[in-house]
């Protein structure tokens, strides 16, 4: 979001800058400048922060991140207006508070392409080919027609994520997209097993790698937009899937029409929009996407800013526990008097589920536990709910967080930092105002 930056990093560097006073600004700590300060920084608050107590010193209230100028929308038919993040090639986020439904809309489901966007595949969707090839006894070629009669064809509600979903929160920040938690839909997909398709081919005992591929090139033109691959035991997990519905629709374009995988909990760049193609490797696949700082984490933690190449890095592969507030937008006016707020939204954990959620709106120096559904079925996500109290008008921010179902909670600051901004979970912050 160009128009969020400049502000974002002018408060940071007061507070790099001049932390005491950075905080007597915003904080008031001590009293006086306050509210000239704020004023002259463009960004008052313009309310008391009834818990400015429990902020930690050099803390930026979510609010004034935020920056003053809005966020440039999607326009394009069937799709809401999404927050676009880059043109070329286009991607753009859904933000938290459009995610309040079960199942996501066609319409609100993020976008992220890494090349050019593919002309429409104009003949029947049911002759679109489909290729098995590599470590396997038979290669198969098959229509789309011919997967949906020779092998069960099932529906499941999954969700994909971008494996940099949470990028903008790294300090200092890395390259990529700045995403914020919006790079996550939980669709109900219809297909057919890929472990069904990889089963027909005869899987050899050399086969024990993927590589994926799709129809669309690269913004250079120069070879394929994307090509991942992941360990073989992912494809053969009953969830991994050959998609050729969504939301009982065919896919929209933009999506991967007529066909594409869902990789369900891990990074979505598996997820291969266009999909017309998959190999079966003895060793791990060498296509876009694969090697040096992609997708790939540091096993050991590496400097903050520092520069790596990534060899001693691992392949990121599920996904870490993450949560949406989806009914109120970040930096919500409620009207004066208000004491009580309803407050819903969606966790997820990649393969794992989500185990307790839990809501804070004092800094968190409390944290109230609110109830948490189970998932419609494993690898979809999980809805949760709760009301929250407030003691007064003010400025209050909701902090929320998910633990996993091994116990591994959202972190107060996004940990492991890499090159690419990968994994990147802290705990969120809605900012509202009362008053
Ligand atoms: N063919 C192709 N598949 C692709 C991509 C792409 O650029 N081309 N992007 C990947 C990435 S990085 C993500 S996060 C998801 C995004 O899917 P969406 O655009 O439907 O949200 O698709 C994945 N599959
Ligand atoms: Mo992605």
């Amino acid at each position: 979001m160009p128009g969020h930056k400049t502000h974002e990093r002018s408060l940071e560097e007061l507070y790099r800058d001049d932390p005491e006073r950075a905080d007597a600004l915003v904080w008031g700590r001590r009293g006086a400048l306050k509210g000239a300060a704020l004023a002259a920084m463009g960004a008052s608050l313009g309310a008391a922060i009834p818990f400015a107590r429990n902020a930690p010193p050099g803390f930026v209230p979510a609010a004034m991140a935020q920056g003053s100028g809005g966020p440039q929308l999607l326009r394009m038919d069937g799709k809401a207006q999404l927050i676009v993040l880059g043109e070329r090639p286009l991607v753009a986020e859904t933000p938290e508070h459009m995610l309040d439904d079960d199942v996501t809309p066609a319409d609100k489901f993020f976008i992220r392409n890494n090349g050019q966007i593919p002309d429409p595949f104009t003949g029947d969707p049911r002759s679109w080919k489909i290729t098995i090839e590599g470590e396997v006894n038979n290669r198969l070629e098959l229509t789309l027609g011919e997967l949906e009669s020779r092998f069960e064809v099932v529906t499941r509600r999954l969700q994909m994520e971008c494996g940099g979903n949470g990028r903008a929160a790294f300090n200092p920040q890395t390259s990529g997209n700045q995403w914020g938690n919006g790079a996550i839909s939980n669709c109900e997909w219809t297909g057919v097993r890929l472990r069904d398709v990889l089963r027909a081919a005869g899987l050899k005992e050399t086969g024990r790698y993927t590589g994926h591929h799709g129809v669309d090139n690269h913004l250079s033109a120069q070879g394929p937009a994307i090509s991942r691959g992941m360990r073989i035991a992912k494809a053969m997990d009953e969830d991994s899937i050959i998609a050729f519905r969504m939301n009982g629709q065919p896919i929209p374009h933009i999506h991967g029409a007529p066909a594409r995988l869902i990789i369900p909990g891990w990074p979505g760049s598996l997820s291969q929009k266009w999909f017309n193609r998959i190999e079966i490797l003895a060793e791990p696949h060498r296509g876009r996407g694969m090697g040096g700082t992609s997708y790939r984490l540091p096993v050991r933690p590496i400097v903050p800013g520092s520069r790596n190449d990534g060899r001693d890095f691992a392949d990121m592969e599920s996904m870490p526990v993450r949560s949406v507030l989806t009914n109120i937008a970040h930096g919500t006016r409620l009207p004066a008097g208000t004491r009580e707020v309803e407050v819903r939204g969606a966790a997820w954990a990649g393969d794992l589920t989500v185990r307790a959620m839990h809501v804070s709106v004092d800094f968190g120096a409390t944290w109230q536990e609110v109830t948490l559904g189970q998932p419609h079925n494993r690898h979809a996500w999980q809805r949760w709910t709760g009301r929250v109290r407030l003691p007064s008008d003010g400025y209050f921010e909701i902090w929320y967080r998910a633990t996993d179902s091994e116990g591994r909670m959202q972190p107060h600051a996004p940990a492991n930092w890499n090159p690419q901004g990968y994994g990147a979970n802290p705990v969120s912050r809605a900012a509202i105002l009362v008053g």
